[in-house]
């Protein structure tokens, strides 16, 4: 018997599971649907309410105006802030815009917050791992301004000065790669042996089970597509951790029509996962384009399961139509 050549062996797809919504996601998209159904359209939404083009599109669709600044929205409408988080001077800019707010923000980026605002009344220099410039950061940063410094990857490590090196602790956006951020947490306690850890993990259960399972698929597949957006932090990191973890191909796709045929010449197995942010309705998309050219022999990756859920923003519970009313009128 011959041995079995690459073009002989059947094509398939690896799906990881967990892929796709986390818990946040999932009560942050519910909680715009469930604005606009108890208190109709416009429910204004400050920054994407995930970073996921087709969430934020269908939102609009059903009457989600999505805005940048809590200042553009007009007084005595209702305002959301995204499951990213705001820095406390967001909450003023919509209290003095006389605006009803929802706040979206995951429970497990409102940890980090509490964090950085407990070290920072204990007067430590917070060094705050993440990538410059994202929403999620500077919320956690508007928390402690005076006390906290970026550290924007291991390359960052030589330009970070402290006050006193007895006082120094990290901690993390959620969404980063657990590999990259350990290569600069070591990198920062080489340079200050006593710097504490955070009391918990900061990035969280999502990330982690999401880049656990993509690793364990990333060595077998030739090509490895992750469904998720350009500015989601967690679906670009998914890329990045493929490629590392012996993926000879990996690519981030919004939707199954950006996918080019040439990624799949010579392939055989195809890895296939999404961001937290992704809602699956996108992989079943992909998964239907790729059986169409061969790859219909669908395996699962299972690596975890997953089961945290978080209940709704209790400002839903509120008339908050009725309470932006009364703001305009004081
Ligand atoms: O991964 P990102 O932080 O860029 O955000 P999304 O793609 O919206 O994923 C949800 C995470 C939100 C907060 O952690
Ligand atoms: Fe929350 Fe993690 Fe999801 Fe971000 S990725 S919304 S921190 S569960």
């Amino acid at each position: 018997m011959g041995r079995m050549t690459a073009t002989s062996r059947p094509k398939r797809v690896l799906l990881a599971a967990p892929r796709g919504y986390c818990a946040g996601v999932d009560r942050a998209v519910i909680a715009v649907e469930k604005a606009l159904e108890q208190y109709g359209a416009p429910i204004y939404v400050r920054h994407e309410i995930v970073h996921n083009k087709y969430v934020v599109q269908t939102l609009e669709k059903k009457g989600a105006i999505f805005v940048d600044q809590a200042t553009e929205v007009p007084p005595g409408n209702i305002v959301m802030f995204s499951a990213h988080g705001v820095a406390p001077s967001v909450h003023k800019e919509a209290a003095d815009g006389k605006l009803a707010t929802i706040d979206a923000t995951c429970p497990l980026v409102t940890k980090v917050h509490k964090e950085a605002v407990r070290f920072a009344k204990e007067d430590f220099d917070i060094l705050l791992i993440g990538h410059e410039g994202h929403e999620e950061v500077i919320g956690t940063s508007g928390e402690a301004p005076d006390h906290i410094t970026l550290v924007d990857g291991p390359e960052d490590v030589a330009n970070v000065t402290v006050r006193d090196e007895s006082k120094v602790v990290w901690l993390s956006q959620t969404t980063l790669s657990v590999d990259e951020t350990m290569e600069t947490v070591d990198a920062l306690k080489e340079k200050f042996p006593q710097l504490i850890s955070p009391p918990s993990d900061d990035i969280c259960y999502a990330t982690q089970n999401r880049q656990i399972a993509i690793k364990e698929l990333a060595g077998q597949a030739e090509l490895v597509i992750v469904v998720g957006s350009k500015n989601s932090s967690n679906s670009i990191r998914m890329v990045e951790v493929a490629k590392q973890a012996g993926a000879p191909d990996a690519h981030l796709v919004d939707f199954a029509s950006e996918i080019d045929e040439a990624w799949l010449e010579g392939v055989t197995t195809v890895g296939l996962s999404s961001g937290a942010s992704v809602p699956d309705v996108l992989v079943e998309e992909v998964l239907e384009w790729l059986s169409a050219r061969g790859y219909g022999d669908v395996e699962i990756v299972k690596t975890a399961d997953e089961s945290l859920t978080f209940s709704l923003p209790k400002e839903l519970r509120r008339d908050l139509r009725a309470e932006a009313a009364e703001l305009v009128k004081e």
